[in-house]
């Protein structure tokens, strides 16, 4: 029997997709309960630019949530209700009459090239840590809004109300306001010894502290689709769910760990990987090693370093496309797997990565500067990208160990990169331990268990995970001992980022 049918919105930095979750009860006595997901919709999403900015292109991600609604209706699915996570940090504002001023800026638009320096001046980047538990990363909503107000920029001014991105999309399907936690805590304004919006630090930066809703947690029911939207569809008002909207949350609340402390990596256009804590960890060692305290669903706080991950591979993809070549991502992964081993390596995190546009090029003169052999292939490129990041994640691990005090047996990995079975075997063989792969969609899963916790379909986080172990399979991957990973290690570290 099916106990419950949900819908969830998953909108990353790639691709946005709504999928159907089916929670059944096997028909046997005592029955076997498994979610089985079904995807209806998948799309892609990108940066647009116009004039020096880039911007979302959130009325087209509507849309195409609109065009899912009516497909899953279509198919005969009946969901109760639905939830939507997406990236973190980003944000529409509102004005007095509950208007959208504007495109929403992409946390890869150049205009708060600069900040972290001025803004850790100006309060102290030990302070500026504690009150927020964030690592500085340029794209936080406070460097976003901190150069709107230095650009005096008019719509700060007129702005009434300001939503995050999955806030947002909800608003304008249903219209209710809301701010979850779990996204309000990517900010850098959120206060995690507090728990709540940091005012003082708002006012410090001309940030005006009236746009800030209340937080809620994941879970709480919002409101049902608003008439006009019923009426355009041909709809019932299924509800909102405010689940763990940022796709990093939900993700996490997927994997399919036991009660053991687990390590993890969330692997998309980002590479999220950290552990999951009982709450925020402010020490100074965090703020040197550069790892971030988020909130996470259940009340669990997630100590994880943003990795510049697969967002390396997508740009170089992206730039072989337009050169007429539609490598897809499968046959790249085979021309690495062909290539040389361990020729040349990047640091991932090198800032010149983080902005769109000529990667190869960045990519072979970061070779150039470290005195390595220049990739010239994809399948060169693409192995010099995947062998990298493995070693990136080994660092990273060691530190999340450093920091916690405890060891790991191996790594859990979800997300669309976990397809990429090449990078999973060479991070298991970085690592010299195993990983853990599966299930590729954690953060529409995870999506999903939110709703079926706020339905009264599952108690808590751990009901809903062993609910992912009984239903999804994991992949394995053993490592193999190689002096060549330890020889690549060695000379990665010697690029000598944190
Ligand atoms: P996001 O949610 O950030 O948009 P995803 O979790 O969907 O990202 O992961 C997208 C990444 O997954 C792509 O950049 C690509 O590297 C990888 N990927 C997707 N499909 C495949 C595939 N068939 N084989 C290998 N890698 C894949
Ligand atoms: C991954 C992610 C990550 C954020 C970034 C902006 O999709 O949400 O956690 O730091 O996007």
């Amino acid at each position: 029997t099916t106990d419950a049918t949900v819908l969830a919105f998953d909108m990353g930095a790639s691709s946005g997709r709504a999928l159907i979750g089916l929670l059944k009860t096997d028909s046997e006595p005592g029955g076997k309960r498994t979610l089985e997901v079904a995807e209806i919709h998948r799309f892609p999403n990108h940066a647009i630019q116009v004039g020096k900015h880039l911007h979302w292109d959130t009325l087209r991600l509507l849309h195409e949530m609109k065009k899912a609604i009516r497909f899953a209706f279509q198919q005969g699915y009946e969901p109760a209700t639905f939830g939507i996570d997406t990236w973190g940090v980003d944000f529409g504002l509102l004005d007095a009459n509950g208007e959208l001023l504007g495109n929403p800026y992409h946390y890869r638009d150049p205009h708060t090239e600069g900040l972290i320096e001025e803004v850790g001046q100006l309060i102290g980047p030990q302070a500026l840590f504690e009150q927020s538990g964030l690592q500085f990363m340029p794209f936080n909503t406070l460097y976003q809004l901190y150069a709107m107000r230095k650009a005096a920029s008019p719509k700060l001014d007129m702005a009434h109300t300001l939503l995050l991105t999955p806030d947002l999309l909800a608003y304008l399907l249903t219209g209710v306001k809301s701010c979850e936690f779990t996204m309000a805590t990517t900010t850098q304004l959120y206060h995690p010894g507090t728990q709540a919006w940091n005012k003082e630090l708002m006012d410090r930066l001309g940030i005006p502290s009236r746009l800030f809703l209340d937080p809620v947690h994941p879970g709480t029911i919002l409101g049902p689709l608003s008439p006009e939207v019923r009426e355009e569809l041909g709809v019932p008002g299924i509800q909102a769910v405010s689940v763990g909207t940022h796709d990093t949350e939900s993700a996490i609340a997927a994997v399919p760990a036991g009660d053991e402390p687990f390590a993890f990596l969330v692997c998309g256009t980002w590479s999220l990987l950290g552990t999951e804590m009982d709450g925020p960890l402010l020490s100074r060692e965090t703020l040197e090693l550069e790892f971030s305290n988020e909130g996470g669903v259940g009340g669990t706080y997630q100590l994880l370093k943003n990795i510049m991950g697969l967002w390396l591979l997508q740009e170089c993809k992206r730039e072989w496309d337009e050169q007429g070549s539609e490598i897809g991502f499968p046959e790249l992964v085979r021309l690495a797997e062909q290539a040389v081993p361990f020729r040349s390596l990047i640091h991932p995190d090198d800032p010149r990565f983080f902005s769109p546009g000529a990667m190869t090029d960045k990519i072979r003169s970061f070779c150039q500067e470290t005195n390595q052999p220049i990739p010239q292939s994809e399948g060169e490129i693409v192995r010099c990208l995947l062998e990298s990041l493995a070693l990136r994640y080994r660092q990273a691990l060691e530190q999340a160990e450093r920091l916690t005090g405890r060891e790991y047996g191996g790594l859990h990995m979800v997300g669309g990169g976990i397809q990429n079975r090449l990078l999973c075997s060479f991070t298991a063989n970085a690592i010299g331990k195993p990983v853990w792969a599966g299930p590729i969609e954690a953060s529409a899963i995870g999506n999903m268990l939110m709703q079926l916790v706020a339905l009264g379909e599952c108690k808590d986080l751990r009901e809903a995970r062993e609910l992912v172990a009984a239903s999804f399979p994991i992949d394995v991957y053993e490592p193999t001992a190689s002096a060549e990973w330890e020889a690549a290690y060695a000379a990665f570290l010697s690029f000598g980022r944190v």
